[in-house]
């Protein structure tokens, strides 16, 4: 492989024909987006709509993506000209794509000032946001700005040099307001329910803690739209580098893997105008709330549990995970008679087909999504993934065993040692709380009540629930004595 071309603008012709390329001038585009987190799900789903804007002949939508931690982005596609492929997947083969809408990266932590230079600039619309669930520095149970984190004691303390998401997005808008610049639309594509109102709310918070009138501006003038984003996309291999490789004829630092399937549902809220993302299969709709219930309810709540039960049955990804022994049932049942009731109504929209084709995405056999992937942050992903459909099951005065198999499976991963007694890597930001709130207990109960004790994943409501604790227990017992693969065939 080294004597193999990089990947950039003045290797471009050397792409094997096959291979879709960015046949628009990109010395010609402009940058009108900043998005803030660029990882691999940004470059896999909105860079992709937004290059097919760009080859269109709009060439207003360049991206500018900002790292708000590592330099790895950077570091990867920085000598590409940001130029990187998309590689989508399936059990009929590999197609690949390159992607041009990516015209600059920065890492904020290297310099934020660049950033927020980006930011203010007139020619920018929207400034939109794959963060993470952590990256919002809220409590994932009340979804209301933390203001004991430390990145916004930070930024509280240091407005113009800010770290967090939530820091830049107030010092860029102070400054556009105090300049005379229309403000930009913000878009939220992360996996949270109302995920713009969520935006909102922390950012109208933090900016009142900064300044009452700012907080008041931007409460009043900056529309938040509303997302559902979906696309599977497995972490980056060395054996994917080479596949890329082999497969395009030049080398691509950090190509993503994907799989065909692709979705985007849009509030259409967005006075500073944007591209036109319908064009290339983005649905804009007025309210995105019942799209994103299903969405992180049956995919999301469904993956999590496969992640937690898979991991601990000793599986490596998914599509092992699916093929094994009542994995492929359990999760079924657990849509179709635990989840679907909780759903609000989408009329005219395919639920049952819906669920089809989820599953059929987790048996992806050329995916290799690794289980412990998508395991990570358990603490920031629960409630909305499987507390609050326990909450609508409870109040329905409905039964929720398969669900609540899922959070005790959280529960026993979260205790960081495996079914063979191995140590099990947890990475999460409450990862010390599970240590020391569990050290020491073995009894199911015990460590069901030392989880509930943290109100920010379970809140004050379910820890209240006798139905609810009891559930769990009896979940986590099971595991405790027969083990994942055993317990999900019950
Ligand atoms: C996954 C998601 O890692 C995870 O937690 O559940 O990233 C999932 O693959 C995406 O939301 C799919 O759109």
């Amino acid at each position: 492989m080294t004597e193999m071309l990089r990947l950039s603008d003045t290797t471009l012709h050397h792409l094997a024909t096959n291979v879709k390329q960015p046949g628009y001038n990109r010395a010609e585009v402009r940058i009108g987006i900043v998005h803030l987190g660029i990882g691999a799900f940004h470059r896999a789903h909105q860079a992709v709509y937004t290059d097919s804007v760009l080859a269109s002949g709009d060439n207003r939508w360049g991206i500018l993506g900002v790292s708000l931690r590592s330099g790895d982005t950077k570091e990867a596609i920085g000598p590409q000209d940001g130029l990187y492929t998309v590689a989508s997947r399936d059990g009929g083969g590999d197609s690949f794509r390159v992607i041009g809408s990516v015209a600059k990266v920065l890492v904020a932590p290297e310099n934020p000032e660049p950033v927020l230079i980006a930011m203010a600039d007139p020619e920018v619309r929207i400034v939109s946001l794959t963060v993470t669930e952590k990256g919002y520095c809220y409590s994932p149970a009340t979804a209301s700005l933390d203001e004991s984190h430390a990145d916004i004691v930070h930024d509280l303390a240091h407005p113009h040099a800010p770290r967090s998401a939530i820091g830049f997005i107030v010092e860029a808008l102070a400054r556009r307001r105090a300049n005379g610049t229309a403000p930009f639309t913000l878009l939220s594509c992360d996996n949270l329910p109302s995920n713009g109102e969520t935006l909102k709310r922390v950012v109208t918070r933090f900016a009142e803690l900064r300044d009452a009138a700012l907080g008041r501006y931007i409460g009043e003038n900056i529309a938040f739209p509303s997302t559902m984003v979906d696309r599977i996309v497995p972490a980056t291999t060395d054996a994917d580098r080479a596949t890329t490789a082999r497969a395009t004829g030049l080398f691509d630092a950090w190509p993503i893997m994907t799989e065909p399937f692709t979705q985007w549902v849009v509030e259409d809220h967005f006075p500073s105008g944007r591209p036109a993302w319908e064009d290339f299969g983005a649905t804009f709709v007025d309210n995105v709330d019942a799209f994103e219930l299903m969405k992180l309810r049956l995919l999301n709540g469904s993956h999590s549990t496969l992640a937690y039960l898979g991991y601990l049955a000793g599986h490596e990804t998914v599509a092992d995970v699916m093929k094994a022994e009542g994995f492929g049932a359990f999760i079924q049942t657990m849509m179709d008679d635990e989840i679907t009731s909780t759903l609000p109504p989408l009329p005219g929209f395919d639920l049952d087909a819906y669920k089809a084709q989820l599953r059929e995405r987790f048996r992806n056999p050329a995916l290799r999504h690794r289980t412990w992937q998508i395991a990570m942050d358990g603490s920031q992903k629960l409630p909305q993934r499987l507390l609050n459909t326990i909450r609508k099951r409870l109040e329905q005065k409905k039964p929720f065993d398969y669900l609540a198999l899922g959070v005790a499976g959280w529960m026993r991963y979260a205790t960081g040692v495996d079914e063979k007694g191995q140590p099990i890597d947890v990475r999460d930001p409450l990862v010390g709380q599970f240590k020391q709130r569990t050290t020491g207990k073995t009894k199911a109960s015990d460590l069901v009540d030392a989880f509930l004790g943290l109100e920010e994943i379970f809140g004050a409501d379910l820890p209240k629930s006798q139905q609810f604790r009891e559930t769990v227990a009896h979940k986590l017992e099971s595991l405790q004595k027969h083990g994942a693969a055993a317990s999900v065939l019950v």
